[in-house]
């Protein structure tokens, strides 16, 4: 089969999708302290690896463009030594996302797969975090596409390179916005983004790594606490709730469906908290149906408040001054985009983190544990369900 040069080029550069973007939040936070405190709680320009092995003209049968190059190689005195790994981190162009790319670069045993929507902005980035050459390819991904998921799936394959882990990072949160805007799918744009194009991208690239005969196969998903009700920070309103994902069901278009999962009306920092939710659900769904098939490791994460990052972006003013020093000084959640990077490579690298199904937390001391999720982000029915409507939706089923 003929190869189209042009269908080895990332997709276009995105357009980042305009939200009516109001102020809705008059205090402080969005909430009273005393109202947050009654809930429940306890606890390089395009380097694709075009130039890797690929022959002109010619497009691999997938499994052929996936199989996996030996995994040691013998160095001239004999001795055999492991290949790098190859990690897959969508939105690596800022935040977590980045100081996670930079760990792993510098230990000079991973080359890093940065998935971006913003090309330019991700080689700025790798470039300014001081990133070796050599360490890492940016490929474009728009979650907010399922062509584009898909289009990056078929370009990843034809980089022939091996894929080892995958880390779902990337997201949006939108929590002034006062009407909802949608993906190019038409789903509500947070778990349009955050989870519908995470799960088609990690439905598809499952074989892939299935096929990895790294030491240590791993799928990542970023959760967090505030989708998390059995803490304080999950009791802050608007709490996560999914409801009988009626909205989901529906397509989440706000045309003939709720653009929100419950069904409810749209309220932005609910759409990210919820999104939250069905990231840590479909994590242990997929530990669920594959773990023991495939030994691939699923994990999910809170790796602290990183409040300085571009995930606020869209926040008021006020919120953006005044939420990093709440952080560190009155709850002391925070933590520092490095340190959180450290925290997110260690799942994605560390040998004592293989552990399947486990949601990892870090304590003041900064040392890994698992940790409780609350009763709807552990729901075995509800995740089966989720995961059942979300196939539907990505054209998976
Ligand atoms: P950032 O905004 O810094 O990073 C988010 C990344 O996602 C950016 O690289 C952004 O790209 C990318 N992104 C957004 N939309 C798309 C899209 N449609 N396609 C591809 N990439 C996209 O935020 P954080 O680093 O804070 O967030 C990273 C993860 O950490 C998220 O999953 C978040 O939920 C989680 N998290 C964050 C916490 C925090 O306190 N900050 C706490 C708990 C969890 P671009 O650069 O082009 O905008
Ligand atoms: Mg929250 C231990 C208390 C704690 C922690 C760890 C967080 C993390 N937050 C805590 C408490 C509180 N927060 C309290 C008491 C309030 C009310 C004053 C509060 C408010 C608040 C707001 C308005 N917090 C927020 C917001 C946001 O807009 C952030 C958000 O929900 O983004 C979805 C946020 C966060 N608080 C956190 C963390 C980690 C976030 C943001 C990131 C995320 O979950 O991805």
């Amino acid at each position: 089969m003929a190869l189209q040069a042009a269908s080895l080029l990332p997709a276009s550069f995105s357009i980042p999708k305009e939200g009516k973007i109001g102020v809705k939040d008059s205090t402080l936070f969005g909430v009273s302290l005393s109202e947050s405190l009654k809930g429940d709680f306890s606890s390089s320009a395009l380097r694709c690896k075009r130039e890797l092995r690929q022959k002109a003209g010619v497009v691999r049968a997938e499994t052929a463009a996936t199989a996996t190059p030996s995994v040691t190689k013998s160095s001239p005195d004999g001795k055999k030594t492991l290949r790098k790994g190859n990690v897959v981190i969508t939105g690596a162009s800022s935040g977590l996302g980045l100081a996670t790319a930079k760990a792993l670069a510098e230990t000079g045993k991973w080359h890093v797969i940065m998935a971006c929507r913003d090309f330019l902005k991700a080689a700025r980035a790798a470039k300014s975090a001081g990133m070796a050459k050599e360490s890492y390819t940016i490929m474009h991904l728009d979650l907010s596409s399922l062509d584009s998921v898909r289009q990056f799936v078929d370009n990843f394959r034809r980089s022939e390179m091996p894929l080892d882990v995958l880390v779902n990072n990337a997201a949006v949160y939108l929590p002034t916005a006062k009407e909802p805007t949608f993906t190019a799918d038409g789903f509500e744009l947070s778990v349009g983004t955050n989870h519908l194009g995470h799960f088609l991208l990690s439905r598809l690239l499952l074989d892939d790594i299935g096929k990895s005969d790294y030491p240590s196969k791993r799928l990542i998903i970023v959760g967090s606490i505030t989708g998390n009700t059995n803490t304080l920070a999950g009791n802050v309103p608007p709490k996560a709730n999914l409801g009988d994902l009626r909205g989901l069901a529906g397509g989440l278009n706000g045309l003939n469906s709720s653009s929100m999962i419950d069904g409810g009306d749209f309220d932005g920092a609910k759409a990210y908290k919820d999104s939250k939710v069905c990231n840590m659900l479909t994590m242990q769904e997929f530990h669920r149906r594959y773990h023991e098939e495939t030994g691939i490791t699923f994990a999910s994460l809170y790796p602290g408040c990183i409040a300085t990052t571009g995930l606020f972006r869209e926040h008021i003013p006020l919120f953006k001054t005044l939420f990093p020093p709440f952080q560190k000084y009155i709850t002391k959640g925070y933590v520092s985009e490095d340190e959180a990077g450290k925290r997110l490579a260690q799942v994605v690298s560390d040998p004592s983190l293989t552990k399947s199904g486990v949601y990892w937390s870090w304590n003041k001391a900064s040392a890994s544990f698992e940790n409780q999720l609350s009763q709807e982000a552990s729901d075995v029915e509800k995740a089966r369900k989720v995961w059942e409507v979300s196939e539907k939706l990505v054209g998976l089923a």
